[in-house]
């Protein structure tokens, strides 16, 4: 996650901006990072923040905004000097995959995000018949993707599988990032 800090090699503490639609997974990956546990969540109305310390010794602010439909257009509200947007999709909701790419793209075609590197997280992997991360980058990697550095990442905010991988630095070689697993 380190080397999709694009705003130089140095930084050490970098504001991270996590989205996605209600029922993601969000509040439950932000507690589970924190805390390590699993926690209990209530839909977020507004957001929550936190400080995470990561393995590559990079300090996050972590802000994770509410993702029900009324709350979205609040998202450009936070986007201002994002170092990295995560973006957190339900893999066991097919059904609503073409509506959380739309919510990605708009939110990647806002000005401020502009050559802002993305995190994907492919959550809810534990839960079987979850779509696999590399069937969902097939369907991702057009749009807006296709014009910056990006990362996709199975994980579960349940058990914490994938998530050491998201925040550690040697996944990721120079040069580049659009790698799938
Ligand atoms: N099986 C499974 N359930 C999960 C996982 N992560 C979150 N959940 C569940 O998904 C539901 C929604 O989780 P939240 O973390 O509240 O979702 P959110 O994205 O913060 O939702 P909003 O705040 O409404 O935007 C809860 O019942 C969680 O327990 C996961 O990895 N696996
Ligand atoms: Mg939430």
């Amino acid at each position: 996650m380190g080397k999709l800090i694009s705003k130089g090699r140095h930084k050490r503490d970098a504001r991270v901006v996590m989205l996605g639609l209600d029922f993601a997974g969000k509040s439950t990956l932000l507690y589970k990072l924190k805390s390590g546990r699993a926690v209990e969540t209530c839909p977020t109305v507004g957001f929550n923040v936190e400080s995470l310390q990561t393995p590559c010794r990079i300090s996050f602010t972590l802000w994770d905004v509410g993702g029900q439909d009324n709350l979205r257009a609040s998202w450009p509200d936070y986007l201002e000097d994002t170092n990295i947007l995560i973006f957190v999709i339900d893999s066991t909701d097919t059904a609503r995959l073409p509506e959380a790419m739309a919510a990605l793209e708009e939110v990647l075609s806002q000005p401020s995000m502009a050559g802002v590197p993305v995190l994907l997280l492919a959550n809810k992997q534990e839960v079987p018949g979850a779509l696999a991360p590399a069937e969902l980058g097939e369907r991702l990697r057009w749009g807006q993707l296709a014009r910056r550095r990006w990362v996709l990442q199975g994980c579960s905010a349940h058990t914490g599988q994938g998530l050491q991988e998201a925040l550690s630095t040697s996944k990721y070689p120079h040069g580049d990032l659009n790698s799938q697993d």
